[in-house]
């Protein structure tokens, strides 16, 4: 059986499903990735910038950079892979989406629950007061923005060295470990814990699925690998 056939037998038959998205899930939206080719920003990595040191060292650089990256998800517009996940979401009667994505484009294509490993980039967090709040504005008039209480804010998201949402990896790896499908979508899976999911996933005894335009480092712990774009090959799994 050709991959294609074989990934859609294995998820059409499944009745739980747990799904872990990254930045190539995007990528058809026009959202720039991390790693790999347009990956920088201003000849920048994101393990230079996404730290609380680079924060506390240069909070306006930090915030030029999320600024640069909120006016462009604002233009964009889910895919048809974002899409294809709401699909399977309705078709499944047990369905966890993880995504490490921050721009909220599932969200804005229809998905339900989602458990967002790395936080939201419309939200603010307030260093003064603590306060986590939604903020929409682009671009922002000033940087760095402030809390209502006077107070410094920062980006809504988790950066290198930081400990994810309370009790969202435990969630994560329960889906992990209950899903007959885990399907592995757009991430190089090269940031931790998150990219631990797959093997997770795989030792748990699901068939996982990996939709990637390039081979990632799970490549070879998956048990199908499909090369290509996930816009064009989430839709074919339906
Ligand atoms: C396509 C496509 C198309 C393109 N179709 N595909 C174990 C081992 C080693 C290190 C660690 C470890 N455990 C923890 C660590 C440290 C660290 C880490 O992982 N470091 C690595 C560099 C090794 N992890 C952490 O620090 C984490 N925290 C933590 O562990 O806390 C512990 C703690 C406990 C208690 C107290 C204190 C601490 C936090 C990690 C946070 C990561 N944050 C970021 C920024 C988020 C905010 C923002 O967006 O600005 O998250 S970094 C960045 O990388 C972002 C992403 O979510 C994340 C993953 O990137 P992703 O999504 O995989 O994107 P890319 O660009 O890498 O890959 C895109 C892929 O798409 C490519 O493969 C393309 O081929 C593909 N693609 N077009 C399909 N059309
Ligand atoms: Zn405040």
């Amino acid at each position: 059986m050709a991959d294609l056939e074989q990934a859609r037998d294995w998820l059409t038959q499944a009745k739980s499903v747990a799904i872990l998205t990254g930045a190539g899930i995007s990528a058809e939206s026009g959202v720039p990735t991390f790693r790999g080719a347009g990956g920088l920003w201003k000849d920048h990595k994101a393990e230079d910038l996404a730290t609380p040191e680079a924060f506390a060292r240069d909070p306006r650089l930090v915030w030029e950079w999320y600024n640069w990256r909120r006016e462009i998800i604002a233009k964009a517009a889910p895919n048809p892979g974002h899409k294809a996940l709401v699909q399977i979401e309705i078709r499944k009667p047990r369905f966890t989406l993880i995504t490490q994505n921050v721009d909220g484009l599932h969200d804005m294509a229809g998905s339900g629950k989602i458990l967002k490993l790395h936080g939201d980039i419309w939200r603010m967090h307030c260093l003064d007061c603590k306060a986590n709040f939604p903020n929409r504005r682009v671009p922002l008039p000033k940087m760095p923005p402030h809390c209502a209480c006077g107070g410094m804010a920062r980006p809504g998201v988790v950066w290198f060295g930081e400990p994810l949402p309370e009790g969202m990896m435990k969630e994560a790896e329960h889906a992990a470990s209950s899903a007959e499908v885990f399907l592995v979508v757009g991430t190089s899976a090269a940031v931790y814990p998150a990219a631990s999911l797959v093997p997770y996933a795989k030792q748990a005894g699901a068939k996982v699925i990996e939709i990637n335009t390039e081979p990632t480092s799970m490549s070879k712990v998956v048990d199908c690998v499909l090369q290509g774009p996930a816009g064009e090959l989430l839709p074919k799994l339906l």
